[in-house]
């Protein structure tokens, strides 16, 4: 995740406009930088044992599907999501995010989780009691908010006007 979102510098590899990099590449720069014996099978394994669908191989590249935070926007598909879609988060966000909106902080993109199983996960990693805010999808896209494939689970978008997010606790 490190090499492939965030910091692709340290590792001497190039992401291109999707994201991508040469497999060979990727795998011959862990080996260098950490020191290991990783194979193509190794990748392939942690890709498929993986609880979330973080990375794609195809053919000989290979790229993360979403979370990036280096400088320059990853392109991402345009598509229409589900008319719900979920965003877990902590209960300390919640006064700033009523007042802006979810923007991506320091990631190129807002994360959107398609159930609320997955956003509870993420919300958790902020916080033990993370709130679930729904996302008016539809109402969004046809005030012209695009939303950006990440995988079967995960959304992406630009930001989140707050006219168009949900769930709010009474008390925030
Ligand atoms: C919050 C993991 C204040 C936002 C996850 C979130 C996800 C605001 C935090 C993926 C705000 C950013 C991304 C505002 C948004 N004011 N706070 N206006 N707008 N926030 O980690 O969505 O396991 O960058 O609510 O599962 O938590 O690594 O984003 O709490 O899919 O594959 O700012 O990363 O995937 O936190 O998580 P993050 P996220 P992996």
């Amino acid at each position: 995740s490190y090499a492939l979102r965030h910091n692709p510098g340290k590792y001497g590899i190039q992401l291109d406009e999707y994201g991508y990099t040469d497999l060979a590449h990727f795998i011959a720069a862990l080996n260098r930088v950490h020191h290991l014996a990783l194979t193509r099978g190794d990748i392939a394994a942690v890709i498929a044992h993986s609880d979330k669908q973080r990375f794609e191989i195809k053919g000989d590249r290979i790229c993360a599907l979403y979370g990036h935070s280096i400088p320059g926007i990853i392109h991402h598909q345009v598509a229409t999501p589900p008319a719900i879609l979920y965003h877990g988060t902590a209960r300390r966000f919640l006064p700033s995010i009523k007042k802006l909106g979810l923007l991506p902080m320091q990631r190129q993109f807002v994360h959107l989780s398609t159930d609320i199983q997955t956003a509870h996960q993420v919300g958790s990693r902020h916080d033990s009691h993370p709130i679930i805010l729904t996302i008016d999808t539809r109402a969004a896209q046809t005030a012209g908010i695009q939303f950006y494939v990440g995988n079967d689970q995960v959304w992406l978008a630009d930001e989140i006007p707050a006219q168009f997010l949900h769930g709010w606790p009474k008390k925030s």
